[in-house]
């Protein structure tokens, strides 16, 4: 059994309309080799935590994101502004053949760049891009440069840039971390060698919340 050494954890959670394929975006990231159905839909009760291991391989890092997958069903959002507070980044998902679910996303991009200022870092992800695309990459292009976004275009289902997404993002928030010089303060990343003492490899439990 080899024991993996994790240097940092990277809190992240993924936000977007109902249906718009978050879910299945986090599972392909997880298990690639898995052919999603499309078929299956379980809308998300609430909220989940999945964890994935990167590495940063410049410094040779092990890097566990822990991902909030919210639910984009409006009878949640009460309880879901706890998972806004101390993450490093946001994964914004539009769906390519809902132009609705494109504005409804920026207005929340919006909203957080107002009250977390330009902080966490986020992901624009426009989703089913094997469907018909209902939104101009002008109007995308607009959302990048206005709210400082990272963007990819994607298909949860064949995989197609998903890896790409998140592997970027990975770098971006190490990269902004450092030249932050916040140190161990950066919120939603939690140093793992000098925090705390390896008593078990994985940790668990949400990774200690927030
Ligand atoms: N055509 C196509 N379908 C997709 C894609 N990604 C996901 N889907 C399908 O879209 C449906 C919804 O996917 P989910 O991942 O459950 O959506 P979600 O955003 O998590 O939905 P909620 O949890 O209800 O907020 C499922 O039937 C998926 O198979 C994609 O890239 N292309
Ligand atoms: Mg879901």
């Amino acid at each position: 059994m080899s024991i993996v050494n994790i240097d940092y954890i990277f809190k992240i959670t993924v936000i977007g309309n109902v249906c718009t394929g978050k879910t299945t975006l986090i599972e392909q990231l997880k298990y690639p080799s898995i052919k999603s159905d499309n078929e299956i839909y379980l809308s998300t009760i609430g909220v989940e935590y999945q964890t994935v291991m990167m590495k940063y391989e410049k410094e040779q890092k092990t890097i566990k994101l822990g991902i909030w997958d919210t639910s984009g069903d409006e009878i949640f959002a009460s309880i879901l502004g706890t998972y806004y507070n101390n993450i490093s980044a946001i994964v914004a998902v539009f769906s390519s053949d809902k132009a609705d679910s494109f504005e409804n996303v920026v207005e929340k991009i919006k909203y957080f760049r107002e009250k977390y200022g330009n902080h966490p870092r986020i992901l624009l992800i426009r989703n089913k891009n094997d469907l018909v695309n209902k939104i101009s990459q002008e109007e995308i292009n607009e959302v990048i440069r206005r709210y400082n976004c990272l963007y990819f275009s994607c298909n949860s289902l064949t995989g197609e840039n998903v890896f790409q997404a998140f592997d970027t993002l990975k770098n971006n928030i190490y990269q902004t971390f450092l030249s932050s010089g916040l140190d161990d303060k950066f919120p939603g990343i939690t140093m793992i060698n000098k925090d705390v003492d390896s008593i078990s490899p994985y940790y668990s439990c949400w990774d200690f919340l927030w």
